[in-house]
């Protein structure tokens, strides 16, 4: 892994952030690894729950075959996260949320660390871990970090599943359409922490690059978005993030 101090920042992108007005952010999975949060992919494994890839046991089919398996796998994340803190790349983006006039944070993750770390107006394109809803009347039911989950819907009675897009799943209403427009409308487009794999969020910086935004890439290892990035960071986002903010 490279030494991470203040050379690792290119000068001309300090110069683009100083004086940028609109910026997006959209994290994955590694964004959250420093706080402990397993990720899905890199370092060449792949998570596995139960000899199920996390593909299959997060997924549509598997709601169907196996709420309860289902419950099971989420009932554990959300167990490994309870006592997880946010990270300074958590930090540093929260920070970013009014050093610029319009900043977007447009997240993969389901952990609400982001919001932990005082982001606001989060888009949770994949959904929360701490909701459950309605299989019927699809009415949305917080979960509590220290309590038990609901086991059925208060309004209808009928099963709830976890509020988290799984794979052959549509994004929430409106969710991708409003990154969508706003990684469009962006100077500044910064992809932290993702393998850009999974679609459609993996489309944003595409949409970002070709509409003229400067592309920032963040993360430990290549992906294939790195070759069209303006730049490529790498190394751990919790130790590069904050050296954005050291001229603040
Ligand atoms: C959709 C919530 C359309 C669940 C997730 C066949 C059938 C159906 C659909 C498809 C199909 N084939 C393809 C698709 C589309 C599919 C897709 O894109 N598949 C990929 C894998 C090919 N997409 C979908 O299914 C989406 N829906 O297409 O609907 C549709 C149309 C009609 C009718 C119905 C549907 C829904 C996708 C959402 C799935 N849900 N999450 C859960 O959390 O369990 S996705 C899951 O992967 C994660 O949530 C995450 O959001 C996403 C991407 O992972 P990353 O966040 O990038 O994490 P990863 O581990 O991969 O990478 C971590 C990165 O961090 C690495 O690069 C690593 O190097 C780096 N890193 C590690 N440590 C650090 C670091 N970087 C910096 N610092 C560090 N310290």
């Amino acid at each position: 892994m490279e030494t991470v101090d203040s050379s690792s920042i290119p000068a001309k992108l300090r110069e683009r952030l100083a004086s940028a007005q609109k910026v997006l952010v959209l994290t994955g999975a590694g964004v959250s690894a420093e706080s402990g949060v397993p990720t899905f992919r890199g370092g060449g494994n792949s998570a596995v729950w139960k000899g199920m890839p996390f593909d299959l046991i997060s997924s549509a089919e598997m709601v169907e075959r196996d709420l309860n398996a289902v419950w099971e796998w989420f009932d554990y994340r959300r167990d490994l996260l309870r006592d997880l803190k946010p990270n300074s790349a958590h930090e540093a983006i929260a920070i970013w949320q009014d050093r610029f006039s319009e900043f977007t944070l447009v997240t993969q993750n389901v952990d609400g660390l982001h919001q932990q770390a005082g982001s606001r107006d989060v888009v949770e394109v994949h959904g929360s871990i701490w909701r459950a809803r309605c299989v019927a009347c699809q009415e949305a039911i917080e979960i509590p970090r220290n309590g038990p989950r609901p086991n059925e819907c208060q309004s209808c009675g009928e099963r709830v599943r976890p509020d988290v897009v799984l794979f052959g799943e549509l994004l929430p209403p409106g969710a991708f359409e409003y990154a969508a427009h706003m990684v469009a409308n962006c100077e500044i487009c910064f992809v932290v922490g993702t393998s850009a794999l999974v679609y459609p969020a993996a489309s944003l910086p595409e949409i970002a690059k070709a509409n003229g935004a400067l592309l920032c890439e963040v993360n430990s290892e290549r992906t294939p978005l790195s070759n069209f990035c303006d730049f490529v960071l790498t190394g751990k986002a919790g130790e590069l993030l904050p050296l954005l903010n050291s001229d603040l």
